[in-house]
């Protein structure tokens, strides 16, 4: 049986620590009965279209004030997770943090190999349901244009890398325990895409969140293990060399029987696409 814990949803890093300051009771438990998060230190060309989503005046300079995960899209777009941008975690709406930057090429955050590119623009989905943490993804757009090879493809709906039993990549500097330990060095795990109907059986409401199928997807071993974890958030689910997914929420990290729940990358097309086919026509003299 499942133990009733703390939900850890929609909670990036900032969230987590400022949690960590209220006694809750059901805080402690988090994660405890986990085996550890199954990653492993990656080099950041082995996924070089994960970026760090940073701000050092919010959230310090220890870890370079990295919060949340995101992905690069296109040379001046990174996709990353509405619930990082929530003014809970930012303290003011995104546009205000000043420093709010993206972290490209870099492995170690401590280190200076890679760039760090200000964000220019942030727009939230405006579909996004904090509630019920759906349509959890949100566009950010960069001062300068990354190199082509930080980019990956985003996978269409019908796509076979969302076949379920594909074996995908997440990536991030999230806790690597259940148990707050925040990496320095970007890590990385194999997870399995799972079939809705298993997901829905996962997170079927109440304390532990609702799968949606159409706006999420769930990943994840059945022995648990492997997973993303807070502090991912936003970064990519990787699979067949396309992006099928932003790391979302989940019950815990690595709980047998509690996958790791992600915004579906289709739906994030679906969403986007009206605004761009209107940016492409063309315009007429009256
Ligand atoms: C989080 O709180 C979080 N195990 C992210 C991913 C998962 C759980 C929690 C998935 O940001």
């Amino acid at each position: 049986m499942r133990r009733s814990v703390v939900r850890t949803l929609i909670r990036p890093l900032a969230m987590a620590a400022a949690m960590t300051a209220i006694p809750l009771m059901e805080a402690a438990p988090v994660a405890a009965d986990s085996v550890v998060v199954g990653g492993y230190p990656i080099d950041v060309s082995q996924a070089p279209w994960t970026v760090a989503l940073t701000s050092r005046t919010r959230f310090g300079g220890t870890r370079a004030g990295q919060f949340c995960g995101g992905v690069a899209v296109t040379r001046t777009v990174v996709l990353t997770a509405a619930h990082c941008l929530a003014e809970e975690v930012l303290g003011a709406p995104p546009d205000r943090v000043r420093d709010l930057k993206v972290i490209t090429g870099r492995t170690d955050l401590l280190g200076s190999e890679g760039a760090e590119i200000a964000v220019q623009g942030a727009r939230v989905n405006p579909r996004y349901d904090a509630s019920a943490n759906s349509g959890d993804f949100a566009v950010l757009t960069l001062a300068e244009p990354l190199p082509q090879s930080a980019v990956v493809a985003m996978a269409s709906s019908g796509d076979a890398a969302y076949a379920p039993g594909t074996e995908a990549l997440v990536s991030g500097w999230g806790d690597t325990t259940g148990n707050g330990a925040y990496a320095r060095s970007l890590h990385a795990a194999h997870v399995h895409v799972l079939a809705d109907d298993v997901c829905a059986r996962a997170y079927p409401g109440g304390p532990d969140g609702t799968f949606q199928a159409e706006s999420m997807l769930c990943a994840g071993e059945s022995a648990g293990g492997p997973d993303a974890c807070q502090g991912d958030s936003g970064g990519p689910l990787v699979a067949s060399g396309r992006l099928i997914g932003l790391v979302s929420w989940g019950s815990g990290c690595g709980r047998p029987g509690s996958p790791g729940v992600y915004t579906r990358v289709s739906d994030v097309l679906r969403v986007l696409k009206p605004a761009a086919a209107g940016r492409r026509q063309p315009h007429r003299k009256p």
